[in-house]
This record gives C-alpha cells, structure tokens and sequence, in this order.
C-alpha cells in the first residue's frame, strides 16, 4: 500500500463519536518510550506527524491520524510510565482499557510495541491478555532493532517464541525502517 495522505484528526481522553464510526483502525499501543509515535512517523512518511521525545510519557492523548482517507493510525499514550506517580499512571491504565473494550470498536489491528532489548516486559504480558481477552488481532513489533546485534537479535526471539509461541512478532526499526512496506502489509491485513 503506498501512503497518498495522513492527517491528523483529533485526540480523545475518553469516549468519544471517532470510535464509534466505521473506519477501520490500526491501533499502537506499547511501554513508554518504546517507539510507537516514531513508527508511526516512520510508516506513514509524512514528516512527523505523531509527537516523539526522549523523555517518556510524551503522548498523552489517544491520537487519530486518517491515512488514504479510508483507516485510522492510532497513536495510544505509553503505560508503565512511573515518573508520572501513581494517579498519573493509573488514568492513562484506565484510558487504554476504555478504549479496546469500546462497544463496537472497528479495530482490525493491535501493534503491540516492545523495546528488541527489553523483550517482553510484566506490563506487555498484562496487556495481551486483555488484547485476546476482546478478541483483538494483535501483532508485535520488536523495536530498536538498530541497537542490537545478530546474537542478541535471535536470542530475544527464540525468548519471545516461548512465551507467546502462537504470536506474529516483526523485527523493525522506526530509525532504519528498513522491512516497512512488509510491516504495513501486516498491520493493514484484515482478521483471518
Ligand atoms: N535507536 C532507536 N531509537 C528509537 C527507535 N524508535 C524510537 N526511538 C527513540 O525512542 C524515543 C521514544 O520514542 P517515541 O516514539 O516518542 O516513543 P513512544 O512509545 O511514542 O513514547 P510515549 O509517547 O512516551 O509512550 C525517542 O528518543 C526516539 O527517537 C528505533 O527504532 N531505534
Ligand atoms: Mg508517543
């Protein structure tokens, strides 16, 4: 699919009309910082549309972006962020769940984000059960891909293999997008 437009369309903090119309949605979700704004911006190609940063919890809002006016990009505040204390913490908890379990939602992906690094985290583990638990197709992205050798790359997947043997996991790196174009034909296939 080639990208001929991405606009930002508004930012929620609670229900809101956008999720109840039909446009299918790609949604990102993931620990803070690990890149899902940057991916964002590196699988449409539009500049930087979605806000990044080195500081964590820089999203805040869950963000719209129409691409080819025909799906939404959504761009969902990161969660295990502790600087933010814990009222903070538990909001943005309370805003994500709110959003996958919304009636009717027209999710027709779930990017799980992880840092290559890092690998799976307690947080991750917590969220793809309550992703499967509604019956969201999700898909992970392995992250920073830049940042790890050969070793270190097969050792985290052969990691992940084990625990969440039955999961589609694609290396990426949102600095090098190199795999992008068979990345975004994974994200944008629909439900098997
Ligand atoms: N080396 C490397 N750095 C990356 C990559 N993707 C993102 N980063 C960096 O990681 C930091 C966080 O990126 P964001 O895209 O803001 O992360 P986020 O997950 O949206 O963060 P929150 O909105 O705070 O949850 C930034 O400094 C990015 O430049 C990548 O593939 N490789
Ligand atoms: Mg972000």
């Amino acid at each position: 699919m080639n990208i001929t437009s991405a606009i930002f369309v508004k930012g929620i903090t609670g229900p809101d009309s956008i999720l109840r119309d039909l446009v299918p949605e790609i949604a990102f979700i993931g620990r803070s910082n690990v890149g899902k704004s940057s991916t964002i911006n590196s699988l449409l190609g539009q500049g930087v549309l979605a806000r990044t940063g080195k500081k964590q919890g820089k999203t805040r809002e869950i963000n719209f972006f129409k691409v080819n006016d025909k799906m939404y990009f959504v761009d969902l505040p990161g969660y295990g962020f502790a600087q933010g204390g814990y009222e903070d913490r538990e909001a943005i908890r309370e805003m994500i769940l709110e959003y996958f379990t919304f009636p009717g939602i027209n999710l027709r992906t779930v990017a799980l984000i992880i840092d290559g690094k890092v690998g799976l985290t307690e947080f991750d583990r917590d969220m793809l059960d309550i992703l499967r638990d509604n019956g969201h197709r999700v898909v992970v992205i392995m992250n920073k891909m830049d940042r790890l050798n050969q070793k270190e790359t097969s050792e985290t997947l052969s990691r992940i293999a084990k625990e969440a043997p039955d999961m589609e996991v694609i290396p990426y790196s949102a600095i090098t997008k190199a795999g992008k174009d068979r990345l975004l034909k994974i994200l944008i296939a629909k439900k098997a």
